[in-house]
């Protein structure tokens, strides 16, 4: 099952809102086969791991134990059920970590299965494949997206220097940060920043996609020479139109916030628009009055929060790590130390 789990993180950036799934097929104590669902759209996890079986290991799919990630599909979506495809190739028994919660699966495929005769079990390593697909999960139960608040601080907890462009990661923290934005289906950053940090928001440094780029401009005072609005990329202005020949960037005036929750209305607005065009991980990537706004909402799943052990002595105070945030990973990278909550309030983890 770890196995499923790697090979299911190769799908990372290329898959979502699907889930990140792995399989493998197993004749005694031997892998005879194995693959992930490798792009949104095209075969699934099951399928490339029946195909990867050598010709000479054919013979021994129907004595085999077929691992998976996630449950096995049952639905004709983009691809033909998987579930038929183990019962069409005589599987006898499959092993899962999760039960798929698509409503168009959830644990239909496992019945279908057990009514066939072939052995099943649910709930191997079930915490951990919950936790490599949180964001899929989040997308199905909450019907809207993963969100990821990331920011970097310093020693004494700062972001930046007042109104200026800090660099405060290293260079393989800065690598890692555009692994995340390829693996991301939105990056959304506010006003300041996209004023004081003219931010390109793509992937430079990591293969792979850049997001959609979305930049708050409520008061449209985003220089118009901003790297935000170049058009080079699709690109969301939630501001007024400006005009121009646009190809990639689109603008959205959002309803005029009133209320005692007029600083995070517009929070709810932007998910359902992401959520009509299916982008299901968005990474919030600052400033510091964005990341505290998502904090006040309770719109958020996860905090990636790089640490540097230099001093800044003065700037913007980093936001806190809320009331309710659980660490689940540590890692040190370069100079930096990455950690990594989620917010147990959305998830349950132990
Ligand atoms: C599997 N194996 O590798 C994946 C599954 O549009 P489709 O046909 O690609 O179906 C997407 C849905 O299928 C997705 O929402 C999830 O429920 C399941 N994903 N199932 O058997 C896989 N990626
Ligand atoms: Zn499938």
């Amino acid at each position: 099952m770890r196995r499923c789990f790697q090979l299911a993180r190769l799908g990372a950036g290329s898959v979502s809102p699907n889930p990140l799934v792995g399989a493998v097929l197993v004749h005694n104590g031997r892998i005879i086969g194995e693959g992930w669902h490798r792009r949104y759209g095209e075969a699934h996890a099951e399928v490339n791991a029946v195909a990867s079986v050598r010709q000479a290991d054919r013979h021994l799919i129907p004595q085999a134990t077929l691992f998976c990630a996630l449950e096995p599909c049952f639905h004709f979506g983009k691809t033909p059920p998987c579930v038929d495809l183990i019962l069409n190739e005589k599987i006898p028994r499959v092993v899962v970590a999760n039960t798929d919660p698509n409503p168009l699966v959830a644990g239909q495929s496992l019945e279908k299965l057990r009514a066939a005769g072939v052995a099943t079990e649910v709930g191997i390593l079930a915490t951990e494949g919950r936790y490599l697909n949180r964001a899929f999960f989040t997308w199905i139960e909450k019907k809207r997206p993963y969100i990821i608040l990331k920011w970097a601080q310093s020693a004494d907890g700062y972001l930046a220097l007042p109104g200026e462009r800090t660099p405060i990661s290293g260079p393989l923290a800065q690598r890692l940060v555009h692994r995340w934005r390829a693996e991301a289906d939105a990056i959304l950053v506010g006003t300041n920043t996209a004023r004081t940090d003219n931010p390109r928001l793509d992937n430079r440094l990591y293969f792979g996609k850049s997001p959609l780029r979305v930049a708050l401009d409520f008061a449209g005072k985003i220089p118009p020479a901003a790297h935000l609005l170049d058009d080079s990329l699709p690109t969301w202005i939630i501001g007024p139109e400006r005009q121009g020949t646009w190809q990639q960037t689109h603008f959205f005036a959002f309803h005029e916030a009133a209320g005692i929750n007029a600083r995070i209305n517009w929070i709810p607005e932007l998910l359902e628009k992401l959520t009509q065009k299916k982008r299901a991980i968005l990474l919030v990537e600052g400033g510091a009055d964005v990341l505290r706004q998502f904090q006040e909402s309770g719109f958020w799943d996860e905090i990636r929060m790089l640490a540097n052990p230099r001093f800044l002595y003065n700037g913007v105070p980093a936001p806190g790590i809320p009331e309710g945030a659980i660490l689940t990973e540590r890692t040190q990278i370069g100079a930096d130390e990455i950690r990594i909550f989620i917010n147990a309030a959305n998830a349950r983890y132990p």
